[in-house]
């Protein structure tokens, strides 16, 4: 089964509205005038909360073939959760993709496991998808048990998940020691990791979702590395994000993925 590769820029906490719709349309023009087939890869933008109206108002007024959606969402629907945001608030606003259990968060939120499983099943019965990030710090890289503690995120994850909602799940591999830091992980190491995640999902819900599942990779990409990174078999895609935030550069890098 062939899996269409997704390139998803993680914003972070930057580009107010105004800079966001200017990115858009440049990167836009920047694809157009590379005849980019969106039908071969497909790119995605995950912007602040702020700034997903202004996407949404532009991607439906030039039918625009972008997908976009949210960093991270609350566990619950409504309420008295002061500064949450709820899965169908996201939804409502045509996201497709929320990142869930990103290292950024689980360290400086209160985000543990059965925070990230509660996340994922809102984003699924919003209809959405989530990009579930895990992967290993150092320390257990240093340690060697990488691929067990990266697998074993995504097995706490997906326990009490169906072979239906596994399969719509994309999963971002993100070592924590190439977050940020330019030390990104060899086509390799990625390819093991994804394997090895394939491998789990292949043997819990079956060849069908395992064949299905998107698998990226993130961490320091760019466009001096995506190329490489992209011939490893199981890796399907990016979640790119100091690179994502210049259009140029994003641009290069979604090409350089088809
Ligand atoms: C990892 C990645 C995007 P960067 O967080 O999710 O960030 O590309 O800056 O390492």
């Amino acid at each position: 089964m062939v899996r269409t590769p997704l390139v998803a820029g993680n914003w972070k906490m930057n580009f107010d509205h105004l800079e966001a719709t200017y990115f858009v349309q440049k990167l836009v023009w920047l694809l157009r005038d590379a005849k980019f087939d969106y039908k071969r890869c497909e790119v995605a933008l995950m912007p602040a909360f702020t700034a997903l109206r202004s996407v949404e108002v532009l991607v439906e007024a030039d039918n625009l073939k972008i997908s976009y959606g949210a960093q991270t969402v609350s566990v619950t629907s409504q309420g008295a959760f002061t500064g949450d945001v709820s899965a169908d608030m996201l939804a409502q606003l045509g996201c497709r993709y929320v990142i869930v259990g990103h290292s950024e968060r689980r360290k400086y939120h209160p985000e543990d496991d059965a925070n990230i499983v509660d996340q994922v099943r809102a984003v699924l019965a919003a209809g959405m998808q989530p990009i579930l990030c895990v992967g290993e710090s150092y320390e257990e890289r240093r340690q060697g048990i990488e691929l067990e503690f990266a697998v074993g995120q995504v097995k706490d994850v997906t326990r009490d998940l169906s072979q239906e909602e596994v399969g719509k799940l994309v999963v971002a591999y993100e070592p924590v020691w190439a977050i940020g830091t330019g030390m990104v992980a060899t086509p390799q190491v990625a390819q093991d990791a994804a394997r090895a995640i394939r491998a789990h999902v292949e043997s819990a819900f079956g060849r069908g979702a395992a064949q299905t599942m998107r698998i990226l990779y993130g961490g320091s990409v760019s466009s001096h590395n995506a190329q490489e990174l992209i011939s490893q078999s199981d890796v399907d895609g990016f979640l790119v994000g100091g690179a994502s935030l210049d259009v140029e550069e994003f641009a290069t890098i979604a090409r350089l993925t088809l």
